[in-house]
């Protein structure tokens, strides 16, 4: 596989984010040439996690390049595939919150649901041999009908964003029935790591465990305390997006740990870790975390609350470790405190 410059090539949507950076830095690594699309911003500010990989441009070794283009705008996407005509396409931009999308459904639908169509089109267009992965979700399962969830179990989603990937997935698998394309799902459960967004429930409890540590915070307000996630490292679980397009046949595949642990859990280990062991007071909205001296570390805020709650996710990814000889290595512990002492460091601290 190869174009242009010898090197084989490959197009990574949302690269700005957590996958995306995770990723290029992988196929980097591997001696491809990556182009990132990327919104162009009005303000600077969003390339924190690949700022790395724009910098190591030189004329001779591998390295990553930004190309203007945006899900929501089909000439863009157009432009990108005749540009770079990529061996490898990873379909990982999203509005990817599943809060917001409460906020923005039709925002959403636009370009977590319609956005892969219209990549999908282009790369029919200009690249119709290159491979495709689209970067589905666990949300599909939302209130689950069997546990754990594979790759047979029936989708329920919950909300606008899960709905808007259930259009994603379809759209993949129709357009690989329909026109022959080389297009899989990676249906991925919750992956976590220092680079996950703020607003997401781990990096919060994370940052909030450093900050209240180092005295720059008092509290952190959280929704659905009881409610589990799959929870594993977002830096393996991209592993799995590259095995995925590197096999003969088309599939797809559910990436997760198959092991399920609540926000409460996640909490108390972070703030443990953090030097600040929880106990829990109240039950629901009025449930609160306190440290040894008694002070709310730990508030319920119905605000966070969900309209319509995914209360439970585990995966079985008993398919991806036959087939692509893919498994995690990371321990719900293991991330817990990596995220942990990435914050500690970020406020000067250490762990303990
Ligand atoms: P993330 O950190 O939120 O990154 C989302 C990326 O999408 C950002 O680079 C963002 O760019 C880009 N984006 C947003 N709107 C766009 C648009 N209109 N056009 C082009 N790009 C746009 O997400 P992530 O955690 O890395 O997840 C990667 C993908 O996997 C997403 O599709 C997500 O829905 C899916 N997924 C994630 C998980 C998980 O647990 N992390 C699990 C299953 C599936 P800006 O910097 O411009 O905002
Ligand atoms: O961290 P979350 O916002 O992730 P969620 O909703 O599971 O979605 C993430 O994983 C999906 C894969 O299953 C991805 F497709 C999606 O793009 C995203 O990456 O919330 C996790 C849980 C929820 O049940 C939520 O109600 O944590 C609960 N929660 C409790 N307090 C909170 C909070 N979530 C957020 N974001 N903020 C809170 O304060």
């Amino acid at each position: 596989m190869s174009s242009g410059s010898g090197r084989p090539r490959a197009l990574v949507t949302g690269v700005t984010g957590q996958d995306g950076s995770y990723l290029a830095e992988q196929l980097l690594g591997e001696g491809w040439d990556v182009w990132g699309l990327a919104r162009p911003a009005s303000q600077p500010g969003n390339t924190r996690w690949i700022d790395h990989l724009l910098r190591g441009n030189d004329e001779s070794g591998p390295r990553l390049r930004l190309i203007a283009g945006d899900l929501a705008d089909a000439s863009s996407l157009d432009r990108a595939m005749a540009t770079v005509q990529p061996d490898e396409i990873y379909n990982l931009g999203a509005q990817s919150h599943v809060q917001v999308s409460f906020e923005l459904p039709a925002a959403t639908g636009q370009v977590t649901g319609l956005g892969v169509l219209r990549l999908l089109e282009a790369m029919r267009r200009h690249c119709p041999r290159a491979r495709f992965y689209q970067a589905s979700s666990s949300e599909l399962y939302g209130q689950v009908v069997e546990s754990p969830q594979n790759e047979t179990t029936r989708f329920y989603p919950r909300s606008p964003y899960a709905a808007a990937k259930a259009y994603g997935f379809h759209i993949t698998r129709n357009y690989r029935e329909a026109y022959g394309l080389f297009a899989v799902n990676g249906i991925l459960f919750n992956h976590e790591s220092p680079r996950r967004g703020e607003n997401f429930v781990t990096r919060k409890i994370a940052l909030a465990a450093a900050r209240i540590r180092a005295g720059l915070q008092e509290r952190v307000h959280l929704g659905n305390l009881s409610s589990r996630r799959d929870w594993g490292f977002a830096g393996e679980y991209v592993e799995a997006m590259r095995l995925m397009l590197r096999v003969e046949q088309p599939e797809d595949y559910v990436i997760a740990t198959g092991d399920t642990r609540s926000v409460r859990e996640f909490c108390e280990i972070a703030f443990a870790h953090a030097g600040l062991p929880l106990t829990w007071r109240g039950s629901g909205a009025s449930e609160q975390g306190l440290d040894e001296d008694g002070r709310v570390l730990v508030a319920v805020d119905p605000r966070y609350f969900r309209k319509a709650e995914v209360d439970a996710l585990r995966g079985d990814a008993g398919l991806a470790r036959e087939r692509l000889g893919w498994q995690p290595r990371v321990t719900f512990r293991q991330l817990v405190e990596m995220m942990v002492d990435a914050e500690l460091e970020a406020v000067g601290l250490t762990a303990g």
